[in-house]
């Protein structure tokens, strides 16, 4: 079946292409297909489609698929080389196409520290010494040999960044916060709304802090303002500029900027233009992560992403949990019209990575052109959402289970935590859990509703009004992801699989999954209007709507300035 929004007088390669074909004629039959009946019909199903990773287990058996419909996205991931795209990709050869930049996050935490070149230099010795230095700074921080302006030891780490500069590294210490540093709190400033930086900075001792400003171009507005707001705050609180060096270090890729700035190139991380922004947690980027949680258990993410890798890169198509992600991701967006996909971590650890697969998923490969240029006839990335169980449950759930939308669903959960575990609780989490994967698998019939309903005492004439609203039609499917614990190897692995999974889905609708034209357009919108706004004079281009609000705007603006002296 294909999406209602597709250009149809355009023909991309792959929807002509004879894998694509097959999959579209299978399509026919296998969209009646019914797990419950999957199921029944082979007592082993979830043994042979579920895949042992270290200490992580991927279940995809409660999905729409038979052998033949797995033989059939094989047979695509294939027809679109996906081994020698990885290759590409591994090898260093520049696959971002429209900014002439490898992608090269995996030799970011590759362990096994082989020869990796770009542009004829071997980019190992650079990364390591990098992380030396990461090392050296976060021990004196963490030692507190590190001290502010007045000779006290740091207590707070405030990350100044945005998208990819925030959301990766706020995740990672969200999720490991059970290794934080006893002293030390850590904020993510990211909002240009000042309410954000207001209401950290009021929380925060001068003496003390330390700001750590991530960003790859060090170029964009939301950054620098806060930066800006923030280096006024520590000299307002009595630092003079030569403090500045005690308390202000940077991530970037850009010295000139970072020295313009008022930072010490000393003090500034470095890292390179083939570290796309959402893939750049496992670079420089993640000395937030370092702060918090120290180099060894860092270095112990690195080590779990990097198994991953081999994993991915090493492993057949049948037994590669990423490849098999992807696919069945692709199966449901391009065959059963599914527009969007849950993650639905049952661990308050892992809150904030739905937030940030979302942008990595979604900024990834929400694209319609293919790396051709040529507008495709297919419908590419999945909108990708979702919160925390148990409380998804009590919120959205309702959707999933009775919508008419089709929305496939990770499940992901660890058996145990480093926290004093209460166990109580976590058999609640972990029955909900299972609960609910096999509820939207087997759904509720009438036949059973009507039982249950004549068990709890209902009349019947009661029972045959209610049946239409409490019946589950079932058969939506899930993928559960199982960790031993939630601790650095895992999540390094967890993160890398999803990552993988995105290339997968990239490399067979034929997208340059690591550009993002659409987050750049944004960056330069509102330099112009940030002029108009702030100036009184007369304004003649934009649209009616644009003009209209803008004029209004500075009428609040001068209303709102009016009243406040009035009060005065
Ligand atoms: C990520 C994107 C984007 C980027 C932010 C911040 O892949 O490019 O989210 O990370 O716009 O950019 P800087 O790190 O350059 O400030």
């Amino acid at each position: 079946m294909r999406q209602s929004n597709v250009i149809v007088d355009l023909s991309s390669n792959l929807s002509a292409s004879p894998a694509w074909k097959r999959l579209e004629t299978h399509y026919l039959s296998a969209k009646y297909l019914q797990m419950k009946e999957l199921f029944n019909h082979d007592p082993n199903r979830f043994s042979k489609h579920s895949i042992h990773f270290e200490d992580l287990l991927f279940d995809y058996s409660k999905n729409r698929f038979t052998e033949e419909t797995l033989n059939h996205l094989f047979a695509l991931a294939r027809q679109c080389n996906i081994h020698q795209w990885q290759e590409r990709m591994f090898s260093g050869e520049k696959i971002n196409t429209t900014e002439g930049r490898a992608v090269l996050h995996t030799a970011l935490r590759n362990r096994s520290n082989t020869a990796i070149y770009v542009d004829g230099k071997n980019v190992m010795p650079m990364i390591q010494s990098v992380l030396d230095k990461m090392k050296i700074f976060s021990k004196k921080v963490r030692s507190g040999e590190w001290k502010g302006y007045t000779g006290k030891e740091i207590t707070d780490v405030v990350n100044i960044g945005i998208g990819g500069s925030d959301l990766g590294p706020k995740m990672i210490c969200r999720a490991l916060s059970q290794y934080q540093h006893p002293r030390l709190k850590i904020h993510f400033l990211s909002n240009v709304d000042s309410a954000h930086a207001e209401r950290i900075l009021n929380q925060l001792d001068p003496e003390t802090t330390l700001f750590i400003v991530a960003s790859k171009t060090f170029t964009t507005q939301e950054t620098r303002r806060n930066a800006q707001t923030a280096k006024e705050w520590l000299l307002n609180c009595g630092a003079k500029k030569q403090d500045i060096a005690k308390h202000f270090v940077a991530v970037s890729t850009n010295t000139v900027e970072v020295t313009k700035f008022g930072i010490d190139p000393n003090n500034m991380f470095e890292f390179w233009d083939w570290v796309g922004g959402r893939y750049s947690l496992w670079s420089a980027i993640g000395l937030t992560i370092v702060l918090a949680i120290g180099m060894p258990q860092f270095i112990e993410l690195l080590e779990g992403a990097h198994a991953m890798d081999q994993h991915f890169k090493n492993m057949p198509l049948e037994k590669n949990i990423p490849v098999i992600m992807g696919l069945l991701g692709i199966w449901y967006n391009n065959f059963f019209g599914a527009e969007s996909s849950a993650v639905l971590p049952y661990d308050y650890y892992l809150r904030e990575l739905p937030a940030y697969l979302e942008q990595a998923d979604m900024e990834s490969n929400g694209k319609s052109v293919d790396r051709d240029g040529e507008r495709i006839d297919y419908s590419t990335g999945s909108i990708v959402w979702g919160a925390e169980g148990n409380n998804g449950q009590h919120a959205f759930y309702q959707l999933i289970h009775q919508g008419t939308k089709l929305i496939p669903t990770d499940f992901i959960i660890a058996s145990s935590t480093h926290t004093g575990c209460n166990q109580d609780h976590r058999n609640i989490l972990v029955s909900n859990f299972l609960a609910q994967t096999e509820a939207l698998m087997i759904g509720r019939s009438r036949s059973e509703t009507r039982e249950q309903l004549a068990s709890a005492g209902v009349q019947i004439k009661g029972i045959e009004q209610k049946i239409p609203h409490m019946v589950f039609d079932g058969n939506q499917p899930s993928n559960s992801i199982l960790l031993k614990e939630l601790n650095p190897r895992t999540l390094g692995s967890l993160i890398a699989m999803y990552e993988h999974k995105i290339f997968v889905q990239g490399i067979v609708w034929n997208l340059n999954s690591y550009d993002q034209w659409g987050v750049e357009l944004g960056k330069h919108l509102t330099e112009k209007v940030l002029e108009e706004l702030q100036s009184q004079k007369d304004i003649y281009h934009h649209d009616s709507s644009t003009r209209g609000l803008l004029h209004q705007f500075r009428n609040y603006y001068t209303q709102t300035a009016r009243e406040r002296e009035a009060e005065k």
